[in-house]
């Protein structure tokens, strides 16, 4: 493969014949399948366990280039990590994906359909989870010292269905599916403890009379690209401690005996399905608690391995990210270890935790701010509630009382423990504020997020810690979101930039800015435009597998997969679909470009308005797309079960990216920088990292609209009524009164009452408001649409200027400002 310049600098150095030798020998051993009898799922198999043994091999040549290094570390905590398939990622990162397609090809297999064999694991819901799998690919991308640390889910994310247009929830038991990349460590188990109480004896705290759970510890091998790092994704599975009680066992007893077993198995059972809305539930403190406390035990036995019991330099050579507040209990855990068992006094221990500890913001959402009543952690945490009384005592009394002298109301405000508003009201522990104290550094993801953070989350602490507060924009690996989802577009710009190592834009993804260069020039615009209309054939076949509808190539692919939530307002997309529809009616001969718009998302199994959205944008589906009158002017494709693998076939696909969140509310949004990167062009709102976004591309290669921030804070201030929005704009009313007749779902004329009263009755996060603005853009988009020269040029812009949003470069930005490891 001299071609393929990748492979001259990655050193795993298989070629086709040897991979493919490999592959035979782990059918026939590993798995014990005959050449003959092997489908595309055995391959699938064969192959990821070649890979694996790469894997293995680097990294162990990994930890002990890390050990003899002895640099700093940067542990990610994190509850979930929505990783993806790996196979075919990690064939691209270990630069042997070539020589797998022709020895696969050799076998008379074709490898992207034994790919599509691996199950995506769900172990994350969104944006947050996403995250943290790109920069976990980007940590070992940069040889940067990394572990992840999280929950071996046994169910995922709940997959989704449709009946009768409504989500219907069934378990994820990724599990079951053989899954190659986890490595049992049984050597690496660590024992919890949870309830019991808290005794004095010697002048020492004494947690006891504690219920024990076993930490089980999974390896998930983090290949870097191009690179010989190879770190570790560390899982935690929940076990009983005892294992069996014989006793019981013998009087036949059995299902007693293994009754704490499957307590304690419980824990990690199940991702809690929410989405920006904690869940509140005793498990789900238990969750956090169980892979924080595995976690911190594990990386301090590794400290200790490595340097010793000396104190003195753990600070220097372990770095601990918060990924929002769900790991926070870490902060009280280290401080319980560092007092109780290694007797180091409290000051100390915590200004120990600030060197380590920092802690990331993803959300502004008051509802999403994890809060837990005060008596609930007494009662599974009970030292962790005496140490957060502690560290709110020194805060309060020596730093508050510092800055602010004698003003108790600050205090009042600034307090880890909330007081109850009403009496008999119940104590509570603001996770975010302990996060914060425990931290050196807090950021948030986007720089109008961060600046948010400052001004309206913790005005008073970034008062007090001037420095603390800070800003890293999120970003994508363009492993996954560029070359790997779309090979021909990457195969374009190497052609175009070339692909050594110099030039290497998976690498440096400023590198794509050559690109500019070629945005006015027909013959680039004319392959990049056939690029995109060959991923959009692709992507139509499989639209025709999964709904059975047919769409056009030559339609506009306009495209809103993200979380179901209202303030990421699907409900505006969809108010304006019925309004081109009805214009349609009005008049079929209009003469506007076909359009497909095609919808992704998962709604919290509770929350009963986003489901109602996901129901009649469904039922508006069923209805446009049986209409002949329209002649297929209009489609609308809503793809059930959406999830990592299926965004890698939609993304690549799309022409138009809907980020039309209210402004202030998505903290950054990823997914918008994904489609940039595939040449999709954004209609949004100014917010998230859409700002920045329209900052690299220009005003001019992006359709922003609606309320900004600014406008969003004076209406509320002003008092708003949508009635009056709604009594205004005629179209709009139109399609409201439309949603609310009971013509879309006969069967049930009130299925749709909780979104029309939602729009009507308050319209929090501004729908009406934003629709005429938004209707506009999208005039302008179909403006845009039928002048091909200007619509690829903005499109190749577009790509050529996502240069920033590397989550490389996001993670230099931790390295430098945050961990000190850069
Ligand atoms: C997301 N948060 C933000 N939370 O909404 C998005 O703007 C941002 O780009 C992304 O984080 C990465 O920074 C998010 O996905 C969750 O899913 C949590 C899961 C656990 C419960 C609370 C919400």
């Amino acid at each position: 493969m001299s071609a393929n310049k990748t492979e001259q600098y990655a050193t795993t150095t298989l070629d086709a014949d040897q991979l493919a030798h490999s592959i035979k020998r782990h059918l026939q051993q590993s798995l014990g399948v005959d050449l003959e009898e092997a489908g595309p799922a055995e391959y699938w198999e064969a192959l990821s366990l070649v890979v694996r043994e790469q894997g293995l091999d680097l990294i162990r040549k990994t930890r002990h280039k890390e050990r003899d290094e002895k640099a700093r570390r940067v542990y990610y905590l994190s509850l979930e990590f929505l990783v993806g398939r790996l196979l075919g990622n990690n064939l691209h990162n270990l630069g042997i994906y070539h020589q797998a397609e022709e020895a696969m090809a050799n076998l008379g297999v074709n490898l992207s359909d034994v790919l599509e064999h691996e199950t995506d694991p769900a172990l994350g819901n969104g944006g947050l989870g996403r995250l943290a799998a790109c920069f976990m690919d980007s940590l070992a991308t940069l040889d940067l010292p990394a572990f992840g640390y999280g929950i071996n889910y046994r169910f995922g994310l709940f997959k989704q269905d449709f009946a009768g247009g409504k989500q219907v929830e069934s378990p994820d038991a990724w599990r079951e599916e053989s899954c190659p990349w986890g490595i049992e460590r049984p050597k690496r188990k660590q024992l919890i403890k949870l309830y019991g109480r808290v005794t004095e004896r010697a002048g020492k705290a004494v947690w006891e009379d504690t219920q024990e759970i076993l930490g089980m510890p999974w390896d998930v091998p983090v290949t870097g690209y191009g690179t010989d790092t190879v770190n570790t994704l560390r899982l935690w599975e929940s076990r009983a401690a005892e294992g069996f009680d014989l006793s019981s066992f013998d009087e036949g007893r059995y299902q007693e005996s293994r009754s704490g077993e499957i307590q304690a198995e419980n824990v990690s059972q199940v991702l809690y399905p929410n989405d920006n809305h904690p869940a509140g539930k005793e498990l789900r403190l238990i969750q956090q608690y169980f892979f924080v406390a595995c976690s911190i035990a594990d990386l301090i036995a590794r400290y200790k391995r490595e340097n010793g019991d000396n104190w003195d330099g753990f600070a220097e050579k372990v770095a601990i990210q918060l990924n929002d507040t769900h790991p926070a209990i870490a902060v009280p855990e280290l401080m319980r270890i560092l007092m109780d068992e290694e007797d180091i006094v409290f000051s100390k221990a915590l200004s120990i935790c600030r060197e380590v500890f920092s802690y990331t913001n993803h959300t502004l959402l008051p509802e999403a701010l994890e809060k837990w009543p005060q008596n609930l952690i007494t009662k599974v945490l009970p030292r962790h509630m005496q140490i957060i009384h502690m560290i709110n005592y020194h805060f309060l009394h020596t730093e508050v009382e510092t800055q602010w002298p004698g003003d108790n109301n600050m205090k009042r405000r600034l307090s880890i423990i909330e007081e109850p508003e009403r009496p008999g009201g119940q104590q509570m522990v603001r996770m975010a504020y302990l996060s914060v104290v425990g931290s050196h550094k807090v950021n948030g993801v986007a720089a109008l997020h961060s600046g948010l953070v400052k001004t309206t989350l913790f005005p008073e602490f970034n008062e007090l810690w001037p420095d603390k507060l800070v800003n890293v924009t999120n970003g994508v690996t363009p492993r996954r979101w560029l070359d790997y989802c779309n090979p021909e577009l990457a195969k374009l710009i190497d052609d175009t930039i070339g692909k050594d190592e110099k030039a290497d834009w998976r690498k440096d993804l400023s590198k794509l800015d050559a690109i500019n260069a070629y945005a006015d020039d027909p013959a680039f615009q004319k392959k990049f435009a056939a690029i995109k209309h060959n991923n959009k054939i692709r992507f139509a076949a499989v639209v025709k597998e999964l709904c059975n509808i047919d769409i056009s190539p030559d339609a506009i692919f306009d495209v809103q997969i993200k979380r179901l939530h209202e303030y990421k307002r699907q409900q505006l997309n969809l108010l304006h679909i019925m309004a081109l529809y009805r214009r349609l009616l009005d008049n079929p001969d209009l003469d506007v470009p076909q359009r497909v718009f095609i919808f992704g998302a998962k709604a919290a199994p509770g929350y009963k308005v986003a489901k109602t959205i996901i129901h009649a944008i469904n039922r508006v589906a069923e209805r446009v797309n049986n209409d002949r009158r329209i002649k297929d002017k209009l489609k609308v494709v809503f793809l059930p079960n959406y999830r990592v693998s299926l965004a890698e076939k939609i993304i690549p696909a799309a022409d138009v990216s809907e980020q039309i969140s209210t402004a202030g509310f998505e903290a950054s949004g990823t997914g918008n920088m994904k489609f940039a990167l595939n040449g999709a062009l954004t209609v949004g709102t100014l917010d998230g990292a859409n700002v920045e976004i329209a900052e690299e591309v220009g005003d001019d290669n992006i359709f922003i609209y609606g309320l900004t921030v600014e406008e969003v804070a004076e209406l509320r201030h002003r008092g708003y009524n949508p009635k009056d929005v709604y009594n205004s704009n005629a179209e709009l009313k139109a399609v409201i009164d439309w949603l609310a007749s009971g013509d879309l779902c006969p069967e049930e004329p009130d299925a749709f009452r909780p979104l029309v009263d939602s729009l009507l009755g308050g319209d929090y996060f501004l729908t009406l408001v934003d629709y005429q603005a938004y209707s506009d853009a999208h005039d302008k988009i179909v403006e845009t649409w039928n002048k091909p020269e200007l619509w690829w040029k903005m499109a190749i812009i577009n790509t050529a200027s996502m240069g920033k949003f590397s989550s490389d470069r996001s993670i230099m930005d931790y390295a430098k400002t945050i961990w000190n490891m850069a």
